[in-house]
């Protein structure tokens, strides 16, 4: 997915690699002298590739707009963040590069609306970066493929209670912004919008051998 008029710059195959193309387009915007910040977003297995600590040294020296977004879901492919990581507070890493930091609930909408808009703001007035750690939950595998052995369903069930989509809708509701219907009306256009996405892809005619190179290469 990739969308260069509304600014969006992709997925990226390779874990943490987005961090260093984030960190390059947030220059971009300072050098350019724009009043425009850069939203990196990466797992909390993103965080123990190299890159993620040259980039935040190089934000914080050359003072880079870029707002390091980490949504710690708990989980990378199947391994657990207590495996794989030292420490388990990633906002406080950003502390050793002197960046500002954050520890957001990330099921929670409004909070992390507010902590994003810090950031923002820091960026734009100070052109400065910060790292928001996002603390969330994997509710899916990785993949269709994934069942999900390395974790028991108790685990699962305690962070279901806490779903920020559910959540958010009852506060919603409670606050008189939005009732029941209108919240089942939305949630059936979105999945009628998926259906008739998923029948126009399994209509469509295989792709032409003499499309393997395209959009691989620039032109
Ligand atoms: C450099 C690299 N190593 C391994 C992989 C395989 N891989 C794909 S996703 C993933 C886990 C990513 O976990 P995390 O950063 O926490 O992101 P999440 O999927 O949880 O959002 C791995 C290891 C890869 N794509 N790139
Ligand atoms: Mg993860």
């Amino acid at each position: 997915m990739f969308s260069k008029e509304k600014n969006f710059f992709g997925g990226h195959g390779i874990v943490g690699g987005q961090i260093g193309i984030g960190t390059g387009m947030a220059y971009a915007q300072k050098y350019r002298e724009d009043d425009d910040v850069t939203l990196c977003f990466f797992g909390e297995a993103a965080v123990n590739q190299g890159i993620f600590h040259e980039s935040l040294n190089m934000a914080q020296l050359w003072k880079i707009p870029c707002i390091y977004i980490c949504e710690n879901n708990r989980y990378g492919m199947g391994t657990s963040q207590a495996r794989a990581m030292s420490t388990r507070n990633i906002a406080k890493k950003a502390e050793s590069y002197g960046i500002a930091n954050e520890f957001v609930d990330g099921m929670d909408v409004m909070a992390v609306r507010q902590a994003t808009e810090r950031a923002i703001e820091r960026g734009r007035k100070e052109s400065l970066p910060t790292l928001l750690e996002m603390r969330a939950y994997r509710f899916m595998g990785h993949s269709m493929s994934d069942p999900g052995k390395y974790r028991t369903p108790e685990e699962i069930k305690t962070f279901q209670t806490r779903d920020p989509i559910v959540l958010f809708r009852e506060s919603l509701v409670e606050a008189g912004v939005i009732s029941d219907e209108e919240f089942e009306l939305i949630e059936k256009r979105a999945a009628d919008k998926t259906a008739d996405a998923v029948e126009f892809a399994e209509n469509s005619p295989f792709p032409d051998e003499s499309e393997l190179f395209t959009g691989i290469y620039a032109d």
